[in-house]
């Protein structure tokens, strides 16, 4: 992912495609999720890109012929990257990446979740994910923006890969923080899209440039 400002708008609103088109000169890419695509269809990834890179935020975790299957729709209809779990092992991420790569796309790896229960199974594993996905030739990893101490942890992990941090303003993580623990980019939701979206995204945007 090409950086720019550093931020990435999770569109987590159904509102997402004004609030694209409002913000594009402040964020370097979308992410959409399941609430989006549910309710609008998987048509808004495409209309979407046309405002920025689009990133599939399906968490793919399924045996590797469905996982496959999760990923071919997202390129298909316009993805840049999709977002894997990795706790499902090398055959289901290797099966994303083989589908990632017939399209020049790109896959990033959960390691952690940013939530407080992420620490109760997948911390204890978050090493392990970032070595597979290091190995297997993915680009990156998302680690959350909630504890920077994480980030830098996996960040001595991850080799080139790039690393999108979740968790910043409504789950009380910092933008700032994240980036300088190690992470390329922060994946902002609600701090962005809930109350006046423009303003909010240029004010981080200034915000980090100090950083970036
Ligand atoms: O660990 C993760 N935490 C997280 O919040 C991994 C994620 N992919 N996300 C996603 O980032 C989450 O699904 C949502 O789309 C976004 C965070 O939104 P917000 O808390 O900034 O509103």
């Amino acid at each position: 992912m090409e950086r720019r400002t550093g931020i990435i708008a999770a569109l987590d609103t159904t509102n997402a495609l004004n609030i694209a088109r409002e913000i594009r000169e402040y964020v370097d890419a979308f992410k959409v999720n399941y609430p989006l695509v549910l309710s609008e269809g998987i048509s808004v990834v495409k209309e979407l890109s046309s405002y920025g890179p689009v990133i599939a935020d399906f968490k793919i975790a399924d045996v590797p012929h469905i996982s496959a299957m999760i990923a071919e729709i997202a390129f298909e209809n316009g993805a840049k990257a999709v977002i894997t779990h990795g706790f499902t092992g090398s055959d289901s991420v290797k099966a994303v990446l083989d589908v990632a790569s017939r399209y020049n796309g790109e896959v990033y790896v959960v390691t952690e979740l940013s939530s407080a229960g992420g620490q109760e199974f997948m911390t204890g594993v978050a090493e392990r994910i970032v070595e597979m996905a290091r190995n297997l030739g993915c680009h990156g990893l998302i680690a959350p923006a909630t504890r920077p101490e994480r980030i830098r942890k996996l960040r001595e992990l991850a080799g080139n890969m790039q690393i999108l941090s979740p968790g910043v303003g409504a789950q009380g993580g910092k933008a700032a923080e994240a980036i300088r623990a190690g992470a390329d980019f922060v994946i902002v939701g609600r701090s962005i899209y809930e109350g006046n979206a423009v303003e909010n995204a240029r004010l981080l945007a200034e915000q980090l440039k100090e950083v970036i």
